[in-house]
């Protein structure tokens, strides 16, 4: 019995035709062909004895062979790992949801330890009644679930000049994506009385940079969320253990871990020497400001240089990620051909608001050289520009929010390259 694709138009007649043909584009090998194969007909170490019982790993860990799938940092990037950023592994990763022990990292002062019997959550500022909570006070509010991407406004932000880093993890991967659980932030401040002259928010963190952002309040009281767990468990320490704002596809830096402070103010408190860090430089020496909302983005996560095509010729499953920070992914479309021809991907469900999306693009490789892009749409309208678009309007001395469209170059023997092409 032998399965085969032969591209997205395949009739299922075709399917069948293809099978029993067993030629090119055949996924499997035929039973006569592997009827020497000792996987097949010897029996094996692990059916002569028993494995593991319940409780060898009673909180498991991916399995061995699974090793490579980790976060990875760039050394060069910053000069200690204190204050720098990690990387998730998206080469190596299928569906949409990131999980916690993957999901890369920034830190401005390294992450700290905070138990939740020490946690408290201030309210202060322009508010009726200022107020402290613990986190069992969090707990008694009403909780609402969503998943959203958490995308730092650097990601990309090494390939500005040129392609830079070979892999996916490394250009794209300042970026994660959970189903929190929390408290919209709206409610903790309703319980505290907002003065009706509060047109800011400022949040810090507990740990020592504090990372002190300002937040509108338009948004604060939209879609913020105070959350305390990420994909069904707690958050972990990394990601701001016991409780981290979230703010929907906004840049990652306003994403405050280990929440401590919420001040409500009439003007931005932009005095903290990080914040004024994440503008952006035009041509011009001049800059661009208050640029909080990711813009549309997609990328190929395999095949990918970190992600080889190693399977030879016929059928191959392209995929990758595509987001918005301005609402759900309406169309990813991919080119083998460096954008003259693009096709229309499969999205593997419908976008969400301001979370990941994962699509498909199932083709018959016969071994020709590709070059292979991706170009997100969103629900705005907005179609993602190519690189050389964005460089027309922020030139090349910007280092966040690059949301170009990528391009590997697949060679024929499989192998993908970061490359860039006019
Ligand atoms: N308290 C605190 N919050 C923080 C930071 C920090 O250093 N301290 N880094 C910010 C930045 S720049 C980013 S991109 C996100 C990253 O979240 P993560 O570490 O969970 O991936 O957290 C943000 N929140
Ligand atoms: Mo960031």
């Amino acid at each position: 019995m032998t399965v085969s694709f032969k591209g997205k138009k395949a009739s299922r007649r075709q399917f069948l035709a293809g099978a029993a043909a067993a030629g090119a584009g055949t996924v499997a090998a035929s039973a006569a062909a592997a009827a020497g194969d000792p996987l097949i007909t010897e029996k094996q170490i692990w059916a002569q004895a028993t494995g593991d019982g319940v409780d060898a790993t009673p909180y498991g860990l991916p399995i061995e062979f699974e090793s490579d799938v980790v976060r990875r940092n760039v050394e060069w990037l910053t000069a200690d790992t204190i204050s720098s950023i990690n990387f998730t592994p998206i080469h190596a990763l299928d569906g949409t949801i990131t999980p916690q022990g993957c999901a890369f990292e920034r830190h401005h002062s390294g992450a700290i330890e905070l138990t939740k019997g020490d946690y408290r959550l201030m309210i202060n500022g322009l508010v009726d009644t200022p107020l402290v909570f613990t986190y069992d006070d969090l707990m008694r509010f009403p909780r609402e679930s969503h998943v959203y991407f958490c995308e730092c406004a650097a990601n990309t932000g090494m390939e500005w000049a040129g392609a830079q880093l070979n892999g996916a993890q490394f250009t794209h991967g300042m970026i994660h994506n959970m189903e929190y659980i929390g408290v919209p932030l709206r409610t903790i401040l309703n319980e505290a009385g907002i003065k009706p002259e509060a047109t800011w928010v400022y949040v810090e963190g507990a740990d020592a940079s504090s990372n002190g952002r300002s937040i509108p309040m338009d948004k604060a009281l939209d879609d913020v969320l105070v959350a305390f767990k990420a994909n069904g468990e707690a958050l972990r320490k990394e990601h701001g253990y016991p409780v981290r704002l979230v703010v929907p596809g906004w840049e990652g830096n306003m994403w405050v871990k280990w929440l401590r402070r919420v001040e409500l103010t009439d003007k931005p408190i932009e005095s903290r020497e990080e914040t004024s860090k994440y503008t952006d430089t035009l041509e011009d020496g001049t800059s661009r400001k208050h640029t909080w909302v990711m813009d549309a983005k997609s990328v190929v996560t395999s095949p990918s240089p970190q992600s080889p095509i190693t399977h030879g010729k016929g059928p191959l499953v392209i995929t990758g990620l595509a987001w918005s920070g301005r609402g759900a992914i309406t169309q990813v479309d991919v080119t083998l051909d460096g954008g003259k021809n693009w096709q229309v991907a499969r999205l593997a469900a419908p976008g969400q608001k301001m979370a990941l999306t994962r699509f498909y693009l199932d083709i018959d490789w016969q071994g020709e050289e590709m070059f292979l892009q991706s170009r997100a749409h969103d629900e705005t309208g907005y179609v993602q520009p190519t690189k050389a678009q964005l460089r027309d309007v922020r030139g090349l001395n910007s280092i966040y929010h690059n949301n170009c469209i990528q391009t590997w170059w697949v060679k024929s023997n499989g192998e993908a390259e970061n490359v860039e092409i006019s």
